[in-house]
Parts: structure tokens; sequence; C-alpha cells
């Protein structure tokens, strides 16, 4: 009631406003941050995805992006969102981990995303995010892509003792198997990282290793790659829950929208940044035979034997879900 005079006050005092009165009192307004800078390659889905809602939502609902790491560290994303600082995040699992442990999971799926809607698996990793992230889970990008070990040496096989890379979650457990010494950093410090030699190494999806110009400090990429990325656009859950059905479907209908692009754009990406790796003068190190099947075996058996020891609880429903059948 007050906010409504409140607002009818404002509507008198500025006439030019009062087309849009009703509008305004129908519109609700989420505050955002992403955990990848702006205008990179994980930032940018996200990015596509606000344009749409501000674009479809007019009078219903409307996003304000407040900004990615230089607003707010990447590794706090995830509490913020929990606790309601922030109505809306972009990130990886990876980066609330601590919240979320069964997150580590995500990267393993061999099923794709699509299918992972469809079996069950997002109902499930949903409900994850609303018990332990306090975080309905909207949309996925990313799935389509997988990761790399990237290299300033050369190595001769799928042993990494006496390197030192820099990690995240995603590659702790899998770099950890192989005798790799690990430094965890957010994205921002992996350029100063390698041009310090603190680390030889570094994981990082397919693409976007240009975005920060690490492409100037790396000398060879690992083939094959592994996994499937994720980056995971989450609502805070009461604020999720407080919305009309016609604000929740300008959201669904946005986040059907990115998943639905995410295959091709990804094709796209992976020709494009490998093709420009070549150009930069960036060797492939290609395992092959014997050496392939170990290195992808250690990624998955890593992977999965992580899961199992931090979400025992949860492990084997969500292998089920994300790798079964
Ligand atoms: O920081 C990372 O290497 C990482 O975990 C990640 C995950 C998804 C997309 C990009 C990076």
């Amino acid at each position: 009631m007050i906010r409504r005079r409140v607002l009818f006050g404002a509507t008198l005092a500025a006439p030019m406003l009062a087309a849009p009165r009703d509008a305004a009192a129908q519109e609700i307004t989420l505050r955002a941050v992403s955990a990848f800078q702006e205008g990179t390659a994980f930032a940018r889905p996200f990015e596509a995805f606000l344009a749409r809602v501000n674009e479809q939502g007019r009078g219903r609902v409307r996003i304000n992006f407040i900004g990615g790491p230089r607003a707010m560290p990447p590794f706090e994303v995830g509490n913020a969102l929990r606790n309601g600082v922030v109505d809306m995040i972009n990130s990886t699992a990876a980066f609330y981990e601590p919240l979320l442990p069964e997150g580590a999971a995500l990267k393993l799926a061999t099923n794709d995303w699509p299918t992972v809607r469809r079996n069950g698996g997002w109902a499930l990793i949903n409900r994850l995010h609303n018990e332990k992230v306090n975080a309905y889970h909207l949309a996925r990008h990313g799935d389509a892509m997988p990761f790399h070990l990237y290299l300033t040496r050369e190595i001769a096989g799928p042993d990494l003792r006496g390197l030192t890379i820099r990690t995240s979650p995603v590659y702790r457990a899998f770099f950890t198997a192989l005798g790799a010494n690990l430094v965890n950093t957010a994205p921002g410090e992996v350029f100063t990282a390698l041009e310090r030699n603190v680390v030889q190494g570094y994981g990082w999806p397919a693409q976007g290793i240009f975005d920060l110009g690490w492409h100037e400090r790396t000398r060879f990429r690992v083939d094959p790659p592994f996994y499937r990325v994720e980056v995971n656009i989450l609502v805070n859950l009461p604020r999720w829950n407080g919305l009309r059905p016609e604000q929740k479907q300008v959201l669904t209908e946005a986040a059907e929208w990115v998943e639905a692009g995410e295959a091709e754009r990804a094709r796209q990406a992976i020709e494009a940044d490998y093709a420009r790796m070549a150009q930069a003068g960036i060797r492939v190190i290609e395992f092959t035979g014997e050496a392939r099947d170990r290195w992808l075996r250690a990624a998955q058996d890593a992977g999965w034997e992580e899961v199992a020891r931090i979400a025992p609880q949860n492990a084997p429903e969500l292998r089920r879900l994300l790798s079964g059948a």
C-alpha cells in the first residue's frame, strides 16, 4: 500500500512517467553478477541472456548487471547469491564448490545437457542447488565445450610430475593423479602466474585463452581434451519463488534460448580458437593409443573418485543421471 502511494506520488510529480506507471509497479529488478570478466568467452552467453531478458521482459522483469570479477571476486559469488546480496549469478560450480561439493560431478557428464535436462538429472541438480546454495538452477551453458591442459614446456606423456600447474577445482583431482603440483587461482591471476613462471601450465576450456592474453605465455596445448564445461545461471531461491508466473516465464524462455544455442556456438568457438592457436604458434602435444587411454581414463577415474569422497551421499545418483545409459 505504502509502495503504491509512493509510486503514485512520483508519477504525479513527473507526468512524463505516467504511461509506464502500471508497468513500473509490476516490474521487478534483479541484481546480477558474473564470475567471468565482461566480454570474455563464458561471460558472453550470460550477456546475451541479460540482453534478451531486458528486451523481452519489459514491464515484467529487468536485470541490473552489476559486473564481473572487478565488482565481486569469482569465489564469492556463490555466497553472495545464497545470502541474497545479489539475486542472480553466472558462475561455474567450481567457484562455489565449498557450498556444493556435488558440483564437481557436473563436468564429468558423458550425457549431454539436453539429455540430463530430460532424464531427471536437472531435477536433482536443481534440488541440490535449492538445498545448499539457496538457489534455483535456471540454465547451464558451456556444455558442448571440453577442457585442455595448456603448457609452457613440452611433456612426453601423461605424467605431470615436476610441473606446477594452475588449477581450479575442475582439474584438481585429475592433475593431482598425474603427479602435478597445483596452484588454485581465479582466472584473473593466470597471466601473472605464467609470466612469473610460478606455473608451467594451466587448465582451461578449449575456448578463451586469448581473452586475457594467456596465448602470449602458452607454447603447447595437450590433446585430447576432457570433461564438459559447466557454467550455471542461478537465481536466489526466495527471490525466484516470489516471482509471478509471467516473470518466471521470461527468465525460463531466455534460459531455454541460451541452452538451445549452445552446441552450435561451442562448435564455432572451438574451431575459431584452435585456428588462432595454430596461428599464434601454439603446438599440439597429442597423446595417442595407450597414452591417450591413460589420460582420459585418469580424468574420469580421478574425477569420480573425488566426487565419491567429497559428496558420498549423492555421488551414485549423480553418476547414473550424468553418465548412465
Ligand atoms: O577456472 C577454471 O579453469 C574453471 O574452473 C572454469 C570452468 C568453466 C569455464 C571456465 C573456467
